[in-house]
């Protein structure tokens, strides 16, 4: 059924995948901090607030002041916010610090982009922790949803395995958020051969989405042995792996996140992608949405978000 989505309806829900990505982040982070266990969260008891966001959330809220000031991405703007707004203790990994600063410093992106990694780019998966959002304002369009993403990834990751993560996170949530709308939970192998869809057949990110959705059902140990949980904090360690989660846990976003820190690894990276997907499911508050006390126990997001 085709629908007319205005701006307004869009924002928000943006708004609320970027408060599941936030809080998954937040929440993620906690679990590199000495003394916080899994166990505990498994057993139901959270880590003393505040929970700090880190470059995941930073980045995101730029994503979306993008989407509130245009309705689309214009690199230039995308890449010029990114590199004024870093703020340098958020945990940037090591090629994004090189080429935001590059392009403070008046490198034009393109340059600094594929001088990533010896020429080859990044393939990061920080152009995937970053896009849930995006994904969600374009709900009804995964086609439109896989465009702007990669527009958002190409600033900063020129390496195709981290443009076609980036894609495949925003066709998760664009599917997600339309689920929402349509009052509708999109089947876990419906979604996963959406994504696989449309990532670019040739990725190592399209094989193990794929592999994921062979995987459902399966015990989280084994799905992490073939998948991955973002150790490598490479694209392909990471997308396959949260959008299997994202696929099983829909409905329920604590139990989302919950998996993504027994599942360790990059905690705030894959509880950030795996949160921004379902949030633009469930939405914030509601059953199985992102609970309201684990949203005031994070950080407050930057200001100038829209
Ligand atoms: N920096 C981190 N995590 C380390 C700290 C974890 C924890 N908080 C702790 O205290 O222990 N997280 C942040 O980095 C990830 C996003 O990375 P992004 O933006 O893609 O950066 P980068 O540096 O470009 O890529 C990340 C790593 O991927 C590998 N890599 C990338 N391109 C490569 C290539 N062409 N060849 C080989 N390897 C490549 C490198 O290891 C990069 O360092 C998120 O987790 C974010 O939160
Ligand atoms: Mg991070």
């Amino acid at each position: 059924m085709s629908f007319t989505l205005f701006a307004d309806a869009r924002l928000a829900l943006a708004r609320d995948s970027l408060a599941g990505l936030s809080v998954g982040d937040a929440l993620g982070s906690q679990y590199f901090v000495p003394g916080r266990h899994p166990a505990d969260l498994a057993a139901g008891s959270l880590p003393p607030p505040p929970w700090e966001w880190t470059d995941d959330t930073e980045m995101a809220c730029s994503v979306v002041a993008e989407l509130a000031e245009s309705g689309r991405v214009d690199r230039d703007r995308l890449a010029l916010a990114f590199a004024d707004r870093a703020e340098p203790y958020r945990g940037y990994g090591p090629g994004a610090v090189t080429i935001l600063r590059l392009i403070r410093t008046g490198t034009p992106w393109p340059v600094a982009a594929a001088s990533a990694f010896d020429g080859q780019g990044s393939c990061g998966n920080g152009a995937a922790m970053r896009v849930a959002p995006l994904g969600a304002y374009f709900a009804d369009s995964p086609t439109r949803a896989a465009l702007e993403a990669r527009a958002s990834a190409e600033v900063t990751h020129a390496h195709p395995e981290g443009i076609a993560g980036a894609v495949a996170v925003a066709v998760a949530a664009a599917t997600a958020a339309r689920g929402r709308l349509d009052g509708d939970r999109p089947a876990a192998d419906r979604l996963l051969a959406g994504v696989a869809g449309a990532v670019d057949p040739a990725s190592e990110v399209h094989r193990r989405v794929r592999r994921a959705a062979e995987l459902l059902g399966h015990p989280l140990p084994r799905v992490v042995a073939a998948l991955g949980n973002g150790s490598r904090v490479t694209a392909q360690d990471t997308v396959g792996f949260t959008l299997w989660v994202a696929a099983t846990h829909l409905h329920d976003y604590p139990a989302a996140i919950r998996e993504c820190v027994a599942a360790g690894g990059d905690v705030d990276t894959t509880a950030a992608i795996v949160g921004g997907i379902v949030a633009a499911y469930t939405g914030v508050g509601t059953p199985g949405g992102v609970p309201t006390d684990w949203l005031t126990a994070r950080e407050p997001l930057p200001t100038w978000t829209p």
